[in-house]
């Protein structure tokens, strides 16, 4: 079969070039291929061979699982996540990865700055050899009434906290994703203000549940789900979930997130996911499964409220839900 470069996102869901694809066409990149990479892209057998070069971080996967974390239901099928994706920098649809031709994972650094006892930057190899990787399932549940569930491998956001060592002023850390209009399209698009950026108290970062994730279903990250290191935050709504994620920086003024400069009626800093609280455009008292296209009742912070509920005591009334 050919593939033309240029038709990848023309065809329909079904016909897509599959992930493995895409996976060792940025593999190529990352090898510094590029120059021969367009000509062996249109081969899959020579596509097969480039997937042999293999991601740096590549041996630590797959992780131990760790079984705090169950599920309600089935893990969404692979095939299904990693086309159903939002990833606004690439595509403002749901089939993102034809799109990220340009992307690559490495090199990769992470600046940590702020209010920290010494700032810092490390590349992302460095950082996994500082952590060590599990496995947890989470349901991830997006603003717009759609979820999954999905295995993701990565380490505690505390880890990370403690790494930075914060000064007793700090109380937010604001996260911020790439910056790169050559690598991301729609980032030369001026209506949104990049680069995307979220934001935590430091109290939800030490939260267990808070997971910087780096691997899915066993393998590090393909490029869509984030790589090399995004944010896993269940109890929220998905975009508190940020990928592409190049620097933490400790602070005291609360974060203004990506969406909240976009839209501040109806995107705020907290997102906490609750069924009684419409969007203003839309219910969220149901989800509806990506796969099997149930629809099952929303969850006070999606299910999450053992782990989280005492984060939020006393401002149950405030607006904790956008
Ligand atoms: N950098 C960046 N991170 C992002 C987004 C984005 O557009 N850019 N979209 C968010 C939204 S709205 C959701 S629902 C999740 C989707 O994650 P998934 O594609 O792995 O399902 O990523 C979040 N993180
Ligand atoms: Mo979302």
């Amino acid at each position: 079969m050919h593939i033309r470069r240029k038709r990848g996102w023309e065809l329909p869901e079904a016909a897509a070039t599959p992930e493995a694809l895409y996976l060792s066409r940025r593999d190529a990149l990352g090898a510094g291929a590029a120059l021969i990479a367009s000509s062996l892209l249109a081969r899959p057998a020579a596509a097969q061979r480039l997937s042999e070069i293999p991601d740096p971080s590549a041996g630590l996967y797959p992780a131990k699982r760790n079984d705090a974390y169950a599920l309600d239901r089935a893990i969404t099928p692979e095939a299904r996540s990693s086309t159903v994706n939002n990833y606004y920098e690439f595509s403002y649809g749901k089939n993102v990865a034809p799109s990220m031709t340009r992307f690559m994972r490495r090199p990769w650094t992470v600046k940590i700055d702020g209010m920290v006892e010494k700032p810092f930057e490390i590349g992302i190899d460095d950082l996994l050899k500082k952590v060590t990787l599990e496995e947890r399932l989470y349901r991830h549940r997006c603003v717009e009434a759609w979820s999954m569930a999905v295995p993701w491998t990565g380490f505690p956001m505390k880890d990370l906290v403690a790494l930075a060592n914060p000064t007793g002023s700090a109380k937010y850390i604001q996260m911020e994703a790439f910056l790169d209009p050559k690598v991301a399209p729609n980032q030369r698009d001026f209506r949104y203000p990049w680069p995307y950026v979220e934001g935590l108290t430091i109290a939800e970062a030490r939260n267990e549940l808070a997971f910087l994730v780096t691997g899915v279903y066993g393998k590090p990250a393909p490029g869509q789900f984030g790589a090399p290191l995004r944010i896993a935050l269940p109890w929220k709504y998905g975009f508190k979930s940020l990928k592409g994620i190049v620097r933490f920086t400790f602070t005291d003024i609360q974060p203004v997130s990506f969406w909240e400069q976009v839209q501040g009626s109806e995107y705020g800093f907290w997102a906490n996911v609750n069924p009684k609280v419409a969007h203003p455009r839309w219910s969220q008292a149901s989800e509806e499964d990506i796969t099997t296209g149930e629809r099952r009742p929303t969850l006070l912070y999606n299910g999450y409220g053992d782990y989280v509920a005492d984060l939020y005591k006393g401002l149950e009334t405030k607006k904790i839900w956008y």
